[in-house]
């Protein structure tokens, strides 16, 4: 079987995603015993949804972890769940959508939690040394609506699936840096290493489905 991550083109003012980049290293990856399946999705509003639709269907996951960029947060952030809310705040997607206040289901639940088991997912993460956390608000840009969605269709399954929120890298921390007060004493947003974003995707999946996917029979 397959295990499928998915991470995001760039999008806004960021020239990388290191979402992206994180599913093309894996995909190909044994992961929990299983073949990565690592893919990088359009940033725009009913585009990504519909190739997460297919992506499932084709590749039959045991297990969903959608990741997606956000700068400024300063950990890994296992999101426990998605809103019904389409919202851009002001950063349109790729394709321009802008919404406002919308739903991105008109007859959903307001919400929809996350079935990774999200605790354990943060305890494995901070007992591996990446620094994570839970969280409570996926936003209501695309990133929490692929989770609504995932979430969705995946009802009634037993595929867990969730979503990572990953920190901008080093590298994006340090350009945005230069253009901007660090010379003159000013901030500079946290960061972390890809290679510890590529971690945390791994242990998402290996507490899901177990190291070795399930696999081996119980001690
Ligand atoms: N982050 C955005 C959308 C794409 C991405 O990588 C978000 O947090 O919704």
């Amino acid at each position: 079987m397959t295990v499928l991550c998915t991470g995001y083109e760039p999008f806004g003012d960021h020239d990388v995603n290191p979402s992206g980049e994180v599913a093309e290293a894996l995909d190909g990856r044994t992961v929990a015993g299983h073949e990565g399946v690592g893919r990088v999705l359009h940033v725009a509003f009913g585009a990504a949804e519909d190739r997460m639709a297919d992506l499932i269907d084709e590749h039959d996951p045991a297990a969903v972890v959608a990741t997606g960029l956000a700068a400024g947060r300063s950990a890994v952030c296992v999101e426990r769940v998605a809103i019904n809310v389409a919202d851009t705040v002001g950063v349109p997607d790729n394709d321009g959508n802008d919404p406002v206040d919308e739903r991105l289901d008109p007859t959903g639940p307001d919400a929809r939690r996350s079935t990774l088991p999200v605790r354990e997912t943060v305890e494995a993460c901070l007992a591996a040394g990446v620094p994570a956390r839970v969280s409570n608000s996926a936003g209501t840009h695309l990133c929490n609506g692929i989770l609504y969605r995932t979430l969705a269709l995946l009802e009634g399954t037993d595929t867990p699936a969730g979503f990572l929120h990953l920190p901008a890298t080093p590298e994006q921390a340090a350009t945005a840096a230069s253009e901007g007060e660090a010379t003159r004493g000013g901030s500079v947003q946290p960061s972390l290493p890809r290679t510890l974003d590529e971690r945390a995707v791994e242990l998402a999946f290996e507490t899901a489905l177990g190291s070795d996917g399930g696999r081996s029979p119980p001690s």
